[in-house]
């Protein structure tokens, strides 16, 4: 209490106090006195304490204000623009072991390494303790969350994209079940950018519920709730029974006014916002879902009530609704695009003139400019993003707030494959979907995360990069959550990205997914047939067909319908191979049911590649 008395002033040290937690101010004021910063505020949620943070964030120079009222740009700096996956560990102690796959480092060495590089890391710069829900306030889904950062652009963020916490903190007093984020931006440069990028640190600590991360402002490794709690989450799901997953929520709007709400797993820059933002339908989030077990059901909230989405791509035609939020005066962050003078924004993707010159993530641009490495500069970076309140949107679903979230009828992965998926298809079942669809979900990597792009990746339900447990026991916690459903839901694989196999042409259209959507709605509802392939059930043409005109008033061909769902025989087999040899070499606790389950669906490809060949027409298994 000393150091809070003496660091915060009269009014901030109030705010604080209000809250009856012992445990957490002390927490607090360990990292006060650690990082050192000149100045504390202290956000009790309130109108006034938000604005303050949005005034700070252009004060500081994090953001500068657009042409459009509401709008700012910020920008990372050039080295700083997506997740950091070398830097990103696990702090584990010497009994702990999470396999080959997740990134750890011993506890005690870690803590250290990330304390030295926190002393006084906030010299200059003014902290924001800012207290906030994961899920809606009030409910079995909630976690109580506390962030401490000195980048007014990342509390700015966090009130734009979170429940405000702080009435729940005085609420609950004593408790310490709560997650905790440390963040410094460190020492930045004349840009506002972080400047010591070779101390990029994103550590995090699952005996305490604790993530620290510095010198960095990417969104993916600074805000706390995003997906630095993914990881405490789905630790303490695994615990209890529940699950956290990278799923979109969404309301799928079926005949007779019905609403079929379904969650969907991506890895990103797949797709996922632009599923959650499909129009006709209604989004309940579009990045994060807690589905729980109530009364048989499995129930499912949006841990955020915001989007840090993705921007490049986005154009009027295909993305109606967040081009007109875009283009409304509404409080959006944009992050890494391209600036005019006159404060208009651009990016890579949409259907307008992209000025010669600006301002981007690389500082003053011009077309043709390249960096160091020698690539050419695009106007935006790829992983450029927009942060806006989900309530921006028309089509937000009415249930974002339900504290008892929404009922899921059927769970979609998908991931960036050109050769392999046929565009939809039903898992036979509960096991059968799980690992064949989720635990063997693969992506051609994206610039998301830093790498090289394309590469073929392993992502169990998409959901590889944020797991803090080992990803056999993650795999057979999804099994057990289904034994617990008195109605499962049904689990579907969708691919957007199939490839002709001769040209290299994309097989379907950005817009056809709608169509998919409408089809997965009718067979939850039983009003749909379907085929039954080696790899799962695929809709009838006529039904698309049907489809097709209904909603997109389009013409479906059968040979559309051919190409796109061919069963590609030597795909799926070698598919099958790469999957079994991960779960063999880097997975020590896979559930024996994987193989069977595999060897299963092995089975039934080579019996149909025997009858009919090895790329077979879905008129084949009519
Ligand atoms: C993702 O990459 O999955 C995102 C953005 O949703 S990030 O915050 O970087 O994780
Ligand atoms: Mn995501």
């Amino acid at each position: 209490m000393g150091v809070l008395k003496e660091r915060l002033d009269e009014k901030n040290y109030n705010k604080l106090i209000r809250i009856k937690n012992s445990y957490l101010h002390k927490f607090i004021a360990k990292y006060i006195e650690l990082c050192n910063p000149t100045k504390v505020f202290v956000s009790d949620g309130s109108k006034e304490a938000i604005e303050y943070i949005r005034r700070a964030a252009i004060k500081n120079g994090e953001e500068t204000p657009l042409a459009i009222e509401g709008h700012t740009v910020h920008f990372d700096g050039y080295y700083d623009q997506a997740r950091d996956r070398e830097n990103t560990k696990f702090l584990v102690s010497k009994d702990t072991d999470l396999g080959p796959s997740l990134r750890t480092i011993d506890r005690e060495k870690g803590l250290k390494e990330i304390h030295e590089i926190l002393k006084d890391i906030m010299k200059g710069h003014e902290l924001y303790i800012c207290f906030y829900s994961l899920g809606p306030a009030n409910s079995i889904f909630s976690i109580p969350c506390v962030q401490l950062t000195d980048s007014s652009y990342v509390a700015h963020s966090e009130n734009i994209l979170y429940r405000q916490g702080y009435e729940e903190f005085i609420r609950r007093g004593e408790t310490n079940y709560f997650f905790k984020f440390v963040h410094s931006e460190g020492e930045l440069d004349e840009r506002k950018t972080s400047k010591n990028i070779d101390k990029r640190r994103v550590y995090i600590d699952l005996e305490e519920d604790t993530v620290y991360s510095a010198n960095t402002q990417y969104g993916g490794n600074t805000i706390g709730l995003k997906k630095l709690a993914m990881r405490p989450a789905i630790n303490h799901a695994a615990k209890e029974g529940w699950l956290t997953e990278h799923m979109l929520i969404m309301g799928i709007h079926g005949p007779k006014n019905r609403v079929t709400y379904i969650t969907g797993a991506f890895p990103s820059m797949c797709g996922k916002t632009s599923t959650a933002m499909l129009e006709g339908e209604t989004i309940v989030g579009d990045d994060i879902a807690y589905i729980r077990e109530i009364n048989g059901e499995a129930r499912a909230v949006n841990v955020e009530k915001g989007v840090f989405g993705i921007i490049k791509g986005i154009n009027s035609k295909d993305d109606p609704i967040q081009w007109k939020v875009l283009h409304s005066p509404n409080e959006i962050i944009f992050s890494n695009v391209l600036v005019d003078e006159a404060g208009n924004v651009y990016w890579q993707g949409m259907d307008r003139e992209i000025p010669d010159k600006g301002y981007n993530h690389s500082g003053k641009w011009w077309k043709g400019k390249k960096d160091k490495e020698g690539r050419e500069i695009p106007c935006s970076h790829p992983n450029a993003r927009f942060t806006v309140a989900l309530d921006a949107f028309e089509n937000l679903d009415p249930n974002l707030d339900n504290p008892e979230g929404v009922r899921v009828d059927a769970i979609v992965y998908g991931g960036r494959d050109s050769d392999t998926w046929v565009p939809v298809q039903e898992a036979f079942d509960w096991i059968h979907g799980i690992i064949t669809k989720g635990a063997s979900l693969e992506s051609e990597r994206t610039a998301a995360v830093l790498g090289k792009e394309g590469e073929r990746e392993f992502n169990p339900m998409s959901n590889l990069d944020f797991l803090s447990i080992p990803i056999g026991k993650y795999v057979q916690i999804n099994l057990e959550f289904g034994k617990k459903l008195k109605k499962k839901p049904k689990i579907f694989a969708v691919n957007y990205f199939i490839k002709n196999k001769e040209t290299g042409e994309y097989l379907t259209e950005k817009t056809d997914k709608k169509i998919w959507y409408k089809w997965i709605d009718l067979r939850v509802n039983n009003e749909a047939e379907a085929i039954e392939t080696p790899t799962g059930y695929i809709p009838t043409y006529e039904d698309l067909k049907k489809l097709f005109k209904e909603v997109l008033d389009k013409e479906y061909s059968k040979e559309d319908y051919i190409k796109q769902f061919m069963i590609r025989v030597p795909e799926n087999l070698a598919k099958i191979e790469r999957i079994k040899k991960i779960y063999n070499e880097r997975v020590k606790d896979t559930p024996p049911v994987l193989f069977k389950i595999l060897d299963e669906e092995r089975k039934r490809l080579l019996d149909a590649r025997e009858k009919y060949g090895e790329y077979i027409s879905p008129y084949n298994f009519e």
